[in-house]
């Protein structure tokens, strides 16, 4: 497996005013890159570098015990997901499927939007928030420090995951991450893409 860094699957300023062009320049050209970089030339002395991503992901985790390979590997698979979680004119309307399942499993929107944002506001430092399938089959909120994904830890299948890392935000939003989450739920999420991998989930 071969690290690239993909394209933004639109424009730097496509997401203002949520989330600025030079966040979007910092966080793809530069903190991506470097994931991708310092992923391959590790890899290259690796015996996984012939594995998917995400059988690299899992068998470098080592019970949370991380290391540089799984560190740079899982932020690579974290951020060409985030990339595609978002979109111009984000947020709005959710699908009727999913919509359903959320309202199902959470009791309504309002309280599963409530959740997630406290999830990501509730992860003590750099990390992420997640919407993961459970093993018993509900949604259900998490959040993860530094690299780590549901993948990994083996928690559920992410459906959605927003960056809380202060590189995500702190050009556009200073110390205010609650501000950040609220934006990324309500105003940048690509909800056709997130129903669409819950579908692919169950
Ligand atoms: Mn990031």
């Amino acid at each position: 497996m071969s690290l690239e860094l993909p394209d933004l699957p639109y424009a730097y300023d496509a997401l203002t005013p949520y989330m600025s062009a030079e966040t979007l320049r910092l966080h793809h050209d530069k903190h991506h890159l470097a994931y991708v970089n310092n992923g391959t030339a590790l890899l290259e002395k690796s015996e996984l570098k012939s594995e998917t991503l995400e059988n690299i992901m899992l068998a470098s985790f080592d019970n949370g015990n991380v290391g540089p390979l799984f560190n740079n590997v899982a932020q690579h698979w974290n951020h060409i997901k985030f990339w595609e979680w978002m979109k111009p004119n984000g947020g709005g309307n959710i699908p009727g499927n999913l919509e359903a399942k959320l309202t199902a499993d959470f009791g309504s929107i309002e309280e599963f939007k409530t959740q997630f944002i406290q999830t990501g506001v509730t992860q003590f430092g750099s990390g992420w928030c997640w919407l993961i399938l459970t093993s018993s089959g509900k949604l259900s909120v998490t959040n993860t420090p530094n690299a780590i994904n549901p993948i990994a830890n083996g928690s559920g299948i992410p459906i959605l995951g927003c960056d809380v890392w202060e590189h995500s935000y702190y050009v556009d939003y200073r110390n205010v991450r609650p501000d950040y989450v609220k934006a990324f739920i309500d105003s940048m999420v690509n909800w056709e893409k997130v129903a669409e991998i819950l579908e692919q989930a169950l």
